[in-house]
């Protein structure tokens, strides 16, 4: 009688002891399997340490296709009719210069920015054309550290206005056509409010909406009329799992918001979202945000259209943009550019329209001569039916292409 409760006491032992065991492998697969590879990731790209291509190196080349020590980090790279001259060319802008190219990227004529010692304006330029004529003009715009002025410079380069003449800096800018009387205007973010100013810097009007968390604006038409609204990102706090995209017309009223849930699109939103067209050139404005470890590219009604792997970038992070078709026929990939204050590098990816990561490359931003920086352009090589990626780089462009 004892016997037999000793031998069940040990079997029950034992089955206990299998159902932990069981349970312990159990939980050891789901944590292995299911929640480590949930947990964001902080750490920088693995690229990083050895700098370089970590993943799809066989499969794009870079050259260097434009050089120039006097033009600085390019941070703008635009195609189109900006000289007198007719016909398109590549205007390359630079911190300190701009560079108009022909066809086959020889350097037809330089401007030099000037540049006043006693209040530094904007570390990125863009080309704009104020007043659509054919001839561009220079925005340098706020750095995303917000620590700088923006400015309007004339087609040779001379300073015709800036931001915040007493102050101010500006956090961000935006250029569009938002009245549509020709002449653009510049959407800004200082001390707080939006404030556009008119193609002379003057301030047209001051908006401070309410929930308003902005660090970065943009204009893109998001009401599908042909004209441009100026666009940023607002947090409901009555419901603080969602976030409004949100546009203003030329008045300073809020014409269009869309909702979504927030995740980590409201931080992703406030602070350095950008205008990514998709899956065109030509498409309606889609809007490229960093999270973490990850990019997303989402339409103007909020709805995610790509998410791609991008390790190591945090919401804070700045994210461009552009579709590149790289194989003559095929679908668009949409190629991009996270620069990482936190890790001091930026990071060029390819990912398809599935979101799937076929390119990343990794480099420093200080002090080497081979850094990224923010300039992108899709570019068909005359005479070749698939695009190349045109890259900013310091003092110089590079040209990545998928390997025959
Ligand atoms: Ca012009
Ligand atoms: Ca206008
Ligand atoms: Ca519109």
């Amino acid at each position: 009688m004892e016997k037999t409760e000793r031998k069940r006491t040990g079997l029950c032992c034992a089955a206990i002891a299998g159902v932990v065991v069981l349970a312990v492998l159990a939980i050891a697969v789901v944590v292995k399997y299911y929640v480590l590879p949930r947990i964001p990731s902080f750490g920088p790209p693995r690229g990083l340490e050895g700098e370089g291509p970590s993943v799809g190196a066989d499969r794009f080349e870079a050259t260097v296709v434009f050089e120039d020590g006097r033009i600085g980090p390019v941070s703008d790279i635009a195609i189109g009719d900006y000289d007198p001259a007719s016909g398109d060319e590549i205007v390359v802008a630079g911190l300190n210069g701009a560079a108009f190219l022909d066809q086959h990227l020889r350097t037809t004529s330089f401007v030099e920015f000037e540049r006043p010692e006693d209040r530094p304006y904007g570390r990125t330029v863009e080309v704009v054309d104020v007043d659509g004529d054919g001839v561009c003009e220079f925005l340098a715009r706020g750095s995303y550290l917000g620590l700088d002025q923006g400015a309007l410079l004339d087609h040779e380069g001379r300073l015709l206005w800036r931001t915040g003449a007493d102050t101010g800096t500006c956090a961000s800018m935006a250029a569009g056509d938002v009245d549509s009387d020709g002449l653009l205007e510049f959407a800004t973010f200082q001390d707080g409010a939006i404030e556009p100013l008119d193609a002379t810097g003057t301030k047209i009007w001051e908006t401070q909406p309410e929930g308003m968390q902005t660090h970065t604006i943009q204009m893109a038409d998001v009401t599908s009329d042909g004209v441009p609204e100026v666009v940023y990102g607002r947090h409901d706090f009555e419901d603080d799992r969602k976030v409004e995209l949100v546009g203003l017309d030329a008045q300073g009223e809020i014409v269009y918001a869309a909702r979504r849930k927030g995740d980590y699109l409201i931080a992703g939103l406030f602070f350095a979202f950008s205008v990514c067209p998709w899956p065109t050139a030509d498409s309606p404005p889609h809007f490229l945000a960093p999270l973490i470890s990850s990019i997303m590219l989402f339409d103007a009604e909020g709805r995610t259209v790509l998410k791609g792997r991008a390790p190591g970038t945090m919401i804070t992070d700045f994210a461009v943009g552009t579709p590149v078709r790289f194989q003559a026929g095929s679908n668009p990939w949409l190629a991009s550019l996270v620069v990482s204050f936190k890790y001091e590098s930026s990071s060029l990816r390819v990912h398809d329209p599935e979101g799937q990561l076929l390119y990343e490359e990794t480099r420093l931003l200080y002090g080497r001569p081979d850094v990224l920086w923010v300039g992108m352009a899709p570019w068909q090589p005359p005479g070749e039916d698939a695009e190349v990626l045109l890259v900013g780089g310091a003092d110089k462009v590079w040209q990545y292409r998928l390997k025959p």
